[in-house]
Formats: structure tokens, sequence, C-alpha cells
């Protein structure tokens, strides 16, 4: 299997860095959601060899709201790098991306390390910064179908973060408003309670899930708690704000 991990890995790696579509790997190879997070990795390794480096991962299917827009049930995660930093205020280029969409999420910078199964008051308290945040995410795969395990083979969709205004973690988040607009027009409304009841359960899952794989979230990471809502699709021009109640906002454009 390992030649087959290495040769999925390249076709996931060489479809992220040029932004083509492919059709799902499962369409093909049977492979198991281990085998899928090896392939992550491994195209993961790709990139990095490329010069880009780890800053973070992102949760996702944390939200009822996403979990129903993809037909998935399962949490997954995906690794985020440095390039992949949008910056707030910024602007993106369609041309980069297959199918891109948005959606508002909830940021955590770390302080300390975290490992393994963990309550959510030991997660929280590796939290140096909260931020309102968006991802854009683009599946590599034709249509935005795909299995839980293509998804997971493809770094769980992740393609590009914007982080707002980084605030201490001494307010209750449980659930705070959160407002997508779209040329100032609300287009995705939820809560933050939206993300497993209460996003700091999104933490500790994230450092139980990463453990399973042998990693271990580090201290100055940046973890991104899920999708709130429904992601919406990207055009060119449209200008993208998330606000969440208390936080602020963070926003990017994508260029005509
Ligand atoms: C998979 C990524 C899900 C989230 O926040 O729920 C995700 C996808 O929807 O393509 O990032
Ligand atoms: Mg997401």
């Amino acid at each position: 299997m390992s030649k087959n991990i290495d040769k999925l890995a390249k076709i996931v790696f060489d479809a992220q860095i040029n932004a083509t579509a492919i059709s799902q790997l499962s369409e093909t190879e049977s492979f198991t959601l281990e085998e899928a997070y090896r392939v992550q990795a491994k195209s993961i390794d790709m990139r990095l060899a490329a010069g880009e480096h780890r800053v973070g991962m992102k949760m996702g299917f944390t939200s009822r709201a996403k979990m129903v827009q993809m037909g998935v049930d399962d949490m997954i995660w995906g690794r985020l790098t440095n390039l992949m930093l949008v910056e707030d205020g910024g602007e993106i280029d369609i041309s980069n991306y297959v199918h891109p969409r948005v959606e508002p999420e909830i940021a955590y910078l770390l302080k300390a390390p975290l490992s393994g199964p963990l309550s959510t008051v030991e997660a929280w308290n590796a939290v140096e910064a909260i931020a309102p945040a968006m991802e854009i995410i683009d599946s590599r795969y034709e249509n935005f179908k795909f299995t839980v395990e293509d998804v997971v083979a493809d770094n769980s969709s992740s393609s590009g973060f914007i982080i707002g205004p980084w605030c201490k973690p001494d307010s209750d988040i449980a659930n705070l408003g959160m407002v997508m607009e779209f040329e100032g027009r609300a287009v995705q409304i939820g809560s933050s309670a939206a993300i497993l009841g209460h996003p700091a359960r999104s933490l500790a899952a994230a450092s139980r899930m990463t453990a399973e794989d042998g990693e271990t979230l580090e201290a100055g990471w940046i973890v991104l708690a899920g999708g709130a809502t429904a992601a919406e699709a990207l055009y060119e021009g449209v200008s993208v704000r998330n606000t969440v109640e208390g936080l602020g906002s963070c926003s990017f454009g994508v260029a005509k």
C-alpha cells in the first residue's frame, strides 16, 4: 500500500499546487480512512519540501450545517501552512483556486502544546488568543463531491484562511452570533454554539484526533474550529466579511 499512498499523495499534491480538478480517488482506488490521513500527511510533506511551513490545523464537519451541506457525518481535520494564510483585508485571485467556497469560523492561537484526549477546560487553558476567522475551502474534486476518505486525502479541502484581530480568551464564547456578509449583505447567519455545542470542544477534539495520527498541536499554532454555517461559493469581485459578536470581524475580497 505504501506505493499507493505515495501515488495518491502525488495526485492530490499536483491538484493542490496547480488548482486543477481531479476525479475522486475512491472511484479507482479503495483505501481506508487511516490510509486517507497518510495520503494527506504525505502530500503536505511534499508541500513542506517545496518550501511551505506548518502553521496549524483545521477541524471540519464540527457543525450540523456543514455535515448536512456536504453529506458527511464524521469530524475530519487538515493541515494549515503559511502559504494558505490570506491577509485580513487582502485579496485573492480566483484563478488560483478550482471552485472556492468560504465559511465563517473561529480561530485559536495556542500558547502551549496539546496532545491526546483531554477535557474542554484543559484545551481552553492552552489558548493564548481567539479571533474571528474564515476558511476558504476548495475541494480539488470535480463538482465539490467526495467521500470522507477522498476529502481527508485532499487535506480536508483546506485552501486558505483569514484571521481577524486576536482577542484575549477571557470572555464566554459559547454562544456568539456570527454573520458572514457578501457585499455588505448577510449570506450566512449562525452562532458559535453550532460548533459542537461549544467551540472549545472542537479544540479538544483537534487534540484527540491529531494524536491518533501521532501529531501534537504546537504552541504558536493556529487551530480553526470548523464552519459554523454552510459554506458559500466565491466569485470574482465579491467582498466578504465575517463578524463574530464580541470579537470583531475579518474580511477579504476576490479580485475582478
Ligand atoms: C470539507 C471541509 C469542512 C468545515 O469547516 O466544516 C470544513 C468541505 O466542506 O469541503 O472545513
Ligand atoms: Mg472549515
